[in-house]
């Protein structure tokens, strides 16, 4: 409405005065992801986030996403601003991967090679060798399994074990989930593709092993996008937060999707898979901190300067 068009002009308005790149998540509101694609910002997975970061001339950036997206955007970036809408944002699997524990799980096998998921803090992302995103996890265990390397994983389960069976690579598993794509449902699921014998099934790897068995396509978000456009088929049953459904009806307007059944709601539930902390995102404090430049992500030194080498191996990776 009204409102709306008013918050979304004062925030254009602010992003300029400030020098400020507005970069947003996949699984953002709607309403955020649009501001960043019209205000020449960016709208992508935690990979191509981190990358945009470090290429765009802006002094400010500011990070709509969970915590962790922000503080890598501040390691890849010390000398700019980082700001977040909110830094109470965080993730199941961070919360799950307490870095003292963590330290002392990697110390317990120091002939592993460490490898975290983006999706960690700053202090284990400072204990690792590489950092992955879903997009460059299966390549990356590939090459380290080529040189003969033995894994520690952490933190998600579901993904580990998903690269592990694709790899074959010997990977020792931390046990950490995404509470949103644990929740999607092997049954559930099997019974909505009966019904829609023509939909493909795309699902993301932190999926349960039962449900990433029932997919077309598994992959990261920017993959199921482009699997969204690619693939033939008209109808999609999508196994991913629901954010990830802007950008898919954006790049192929003309199909159908139907998000994949969560747990005790059936096969007709609809915009059940929503990280909260994704949700916490919006218009109203996205304007709150241009107007104040308050919720600035900090990173300790020390632990910047570790965190820097596993990020940038992965970016020099994926290049
Ligand atoms: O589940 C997440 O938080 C994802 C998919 C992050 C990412 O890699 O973009
Ligand atoms: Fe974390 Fe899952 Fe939310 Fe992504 S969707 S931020 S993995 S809790």
């Amino acid at each position: 409405g009204a409102d709306t068009q008013l918050l979304r002009q004062r925030i254009k308005a602010l992003l300029k005065e400030r020098d400020a790149a507005l970069v947003a998540h996949y699984y953002t509101d709607p309403e955020l992801q649009s501001l960043a694609e019209e205000t020449g910002g960016c709208v992508s997975d935690s990979l191509e986030m981190a990358r945009f970061g470090s290429l765009h001339a802006a002094s400010t950036l500011v990070v709509c996403g969970v915590k962790f997206m922000g503080e890598t955007a501040k390691i890849l970036n010390p000398e700019k601003t980082v700001l977040m809408p909110t830094l109470e944002a965080t993730c199941s699997l961070d919360i799950g991967c307490p870095d003292d524990e963590f330290t002392a799980f990697c110390d317990a096998h120091p002939d592993r090679t460490v490898v975290v998921y983006a999706n960690t803090s700053a202090a284990v992302k400072a204990r690792a060798d590489w950092v992955v995103t879903s997009s460059c996890a299966q390549e990356i265990v590939s090459y380290l399994d080529s040189r003969g390397e033995k894994i520690l994983w952490a933190p998600d389960r579901h993904l580990g074990q998903y690269i592990q069976s694709a790899t074959g690579a010997d990977m020792l598993l931390w046990d950490g989930s995404c509470i949103v794509h644990e929740e999607f449902k092997a049954q559930a699921l099997d019974d909505l593709k009966a019904l829609y014998p023509d939909a493909a099934v795309l699902v993301h790897p932190e999926s349960p092993a039962a449900v990433v068995e029932l997919a077309d396509v598994v992959g990261s978000t920017s993959r199921l996008i482009q699997a969204a456009t690619e693939l033939p088929n008209q109808r999609f049953i999508v196994a991913t937060d629901s954010g990830i459904f802007y950008k898919m009806k954006q790049s192929a307007p003309n199909k159908i999707f139907i998000e994949a059944p969560t747990a005790g709601r059936g096969a007709t539930c609809r915009s059940c898979a929503q990280c909260p902390w994704m949700g916490m995102n919006g218009l109203e404090n996205l304007l709150a901190v241009l107007e104040r430049g308050h919720q600035e992500i900090e990173v300790d030194p020390g632990v910047r300067k570790r965190a820097l080498v596993p990020l940038g191996r992965m970016l020099d990776f994926t290049r």
